[in-house]
Formats: C-alpha cells, structure tokens, sequence
C-alpha cells in the first residue's frame, strides 16, 4: 500500500495529566510502518539500498545486546548506574547512520548505539558506569564526545564546535568530502533547559552546521512531554528561524534520510535544523528509577508493538534481502560481544590515584604537585610494614 505520511492538516488534542488540553500535529515522516511495510513520502525518499538497511539492522540488534548486557550487570552490581536504550535504536542508528567523514557528535547519556557505530569500544565506556575512570574514550578518534550528564548542556558544547568549523573554513567548500557538521543529541525533558534555548539562538543567528537531534521519549524521568510543552517540539523550530521536522524515530529508514537531509545542508553552509525523533523509552529511565510508579503498562504495550527492530526484520525478511542463515549469524555475533561485556567489565582496570592530577591538568601548578607529592606520601604510608 502507498500512503503519503506528511499530512500537516492532521492533529489530536491531547489531555495532559494536569488536565490542560493541547494539539499535537501528527506531522510525522514515516517510510516504514511497524508492520514493515514502505511508505512513499512526498519529499523524504530512502536513498540507500538493502545492504544498508541491512547494516543498520545489524548495528540495531548490537546496540540493544550491549544496553541488555548492561543493564544486568548494573543489576549484579558490576556498574553503578546503567541509562538504558531500549526502544531508541532506530533513532540511534538511523541518525547515526548518516553521519560523515568531518562530522561530530555531542552525545548526552543515552546514545550507547552510536557510540558504538562510532568505533567507542563498549568496554571503554562502562568504565563511566562503574567509576573506574572519567576518561572513558579518545573522543577525538571517535569523533563521538563524551557523555554528558548535565542535562543540555551539551547543547552548546556542539554549537561552539560548529562555529569552529566555520571558522576553520570546512562548512560550503565546493567539495562535499571537505565539508563537516555537528550533530547533538538530547532528550525531550532538556528543551526545557536553557542551554538548549541558548544553543538554538546562537546556531540560528551564526547559521552554525550543526543538527539538534530531539530523542522524545516521551518521558524526563516521571515527567510526561506534555507537561514540559504546549506544543509538538519540533514547532519550536520555528520560532528561532530554523527547520523543524518530526520523524518517527522508530523507522530506521525515515530517520536516517532526514538526518542526512538536515546534515547535508549544514554542511553545505545552509544553517541548523531541528529533528524530533518520535520514540519511546521502553525500559526504566536509569536502573534508579521504576517507571511502573508513573506510567501505564498499556502505554508500554503499546509501543513495544512498534518495535523498530522487529519492523525492519520483517521488511527485509519479506523482500528476501536478508534470511535465517543471516540472522543466526548475528544472534552469534551477539552472543560474542554479550561474552566479550561480561568477561571484560571485571577487568577494568582500578583508578590511579595518581591520575587524579596527569589527567586534570595539562601542567601542573607547583602549588598542586606539592600536594599531589605529600598526598600519595601520606596513602603510601599505609603500605608500609609495621615496624
Ligand atoms: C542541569 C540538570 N538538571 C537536572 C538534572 C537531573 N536529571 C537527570 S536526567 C533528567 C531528565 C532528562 O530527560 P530527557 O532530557 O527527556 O532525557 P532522557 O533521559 O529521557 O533521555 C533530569 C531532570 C541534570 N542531570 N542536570
């Protein structure tokens, strides 16, 4: 069936839990259902064939084995905290999908899958969660940040990197490969942030490259979206003069032909954009908390049935592009990296007392090396035998 999916015209009202009423335009860029079945869309058109739709599943099925490993090990006490990601692969992946060579990536603490798209060994960032190191990962290599836990302030971390890239003279080269841009992940409870508001200011008035991404998971923590905004986010786009689009963030497909869309033009030289990724949260907002205290077990049933893996399995599966024999290949290479996670989180190496200072300042103040020399003194002092 061919349906188009951008239908501006279409909106819900709304009751909010504290009983206010709003609209939410159902304007919403779909090419796969969550039957699996392809969508024709007016301007947004899949550029790829099935081989990367296939890697993106790939990437997909990884992401979510890392964040289920995770989160049991933060369960058997290997790690402190665990932000889980289940249900946000396809915004992941799909936007993460679309980066390029020159591209950055200004995560907050939720984007374990691009992350490991973006070559971050999953090793190196569990040591954030079981506090063996605030290091994590070489965030330069990677071109993937570290993870930020302050809400939105990432916001303009990425907004300064892309005024630099201005500056540096890499954004609307004649040459695409010498172009870069900045893509900024954050959630839906961080638009009500002032960061978040000053980063779109900046990005507007300097036409900086870079693309917020909008994960709207529809929670920030117990806090439901429509208590933070009146309307849908993407609109608010408009109001600093820049593009807004929402997409649904569980189409691997859509998601990743309106990152490119957006990037694209960043590089080119032609501004930011706003993409609000339509998702779910299907697991707990971190494992502190137990969302069964603030939300419906039909909500969440609800949205398990548009699981953005399973869509994407059945389409290829249907078209022939991918069969059994592939996906017990990936269940393997799954079980691999589930093998790999919990023989390795043990390891991690302890922190260095000593690293406190060399991994704080590039030189020291003598000031401080008086006391860093006094203070592993005084702790080396314990090591000693008793007279
Ligand atoms: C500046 C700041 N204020 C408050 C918090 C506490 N806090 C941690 S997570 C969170 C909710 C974030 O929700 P959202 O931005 O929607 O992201 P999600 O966790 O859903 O991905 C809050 C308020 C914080 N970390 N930083």
């Amino acid at each position: 069936m061919v349906t188009t999916s951008t239908n501006p015209d279409a909106s819900e009202t709304v009751v909010t839990p504290g009983g206010t009423r709003i609209e939410r335009s159902e304007e919403f860029i779909q090419l796969l259902t969550p039957d699996g079945e392809r969508v024709d869309d007016e301007t947004f058109a899949y550029a790829h064939d099935d081989a990367t739709i296939a890697a993106n599943l790939r990437h997909m099925v990884l992401g979510r084995r890392f964040d289920t490993e995770a989160t049991a090990l933060q369960r058997k006490g290997e790690l402190g905290l665990w932000p889980p990601s289940l249900g946000q692969e396809a915004a992941q992946v799909g936007s993460g999908a679309a980066l390029g060579r020159l591209d950055e990536v200004f995560p907050s603490y939720r984007e374990h899958s691009v992350a490991l798209m973006c070559g971050v060994d999953p090793l190196d960032m569990l040591q954030t969660f079981r506090g063996t190191s605030m290091i994590d990962w070489d965030s330069r290599r990677a071109r993937f940040h570290l993870y930020s836990f302050v809400i939105g302030t990432q916001a303009l971390h990425a907004t300064g990197y892309a005024m630099g890239l201005q500056r540096d003279g890499l954004v609307g080269n004649d040459d695409p490969d010498d172009n870069g841009a900045v893509l900024v992940y954050f959630g839906d409870g961080a638009t009500s942030q002032g960061d978040v508001s000053e980063a779109l200011v900046f990005a507007a008035s300097y036409q900086a490259p870079v693309v917020f991404f909008v994960q709207n998971n529809q929670w920030a923590i117990s806090e439901p979206i429509e208590v933070q905004s009146r309307i849908p986010l993407y609109r608010r786009a408009a109001g600093f003069g820049i593009p807004g689009l929402r997409v649904d963030g569980n189409d691997v497909l859509a998601v990743q032909a309106v990152t490119e869309w957006a990037l694209d033009r960043a590089r080119r030289g032609e501004g930011p954009a706003l993409i609000e990724a339509f998702t779910y949260r299907m697991g707990a907002h971190t494992t502190s908390d137990d969302p069964t205290k603030y939300r419906r077990r039909e909500e969440e049933a609800a949205w398990r049935a548009k699981d953005p893996i399973e869509r994407v399995t059945t389409y290829l599966l249907g078209r022939g592009a991918i069969d059994q024999a592939w996906l017990d290949s990936l269940a393997e290479e799954s079980e691999a990296l589930g093998v790999r996670i919990r023989g390795g989180v043990g390891q991690l190496p302890e922190p260095r007392l000593e690293d406190f200072w060399a991994l704080t300042y590039a030189s020291l103040p003598p000031g401080l090396a008086q006391q860093r020399d006094e203070y592993l003194a005084y702790e080396a002092s314990f090591d000693e035998e008793p007279a």
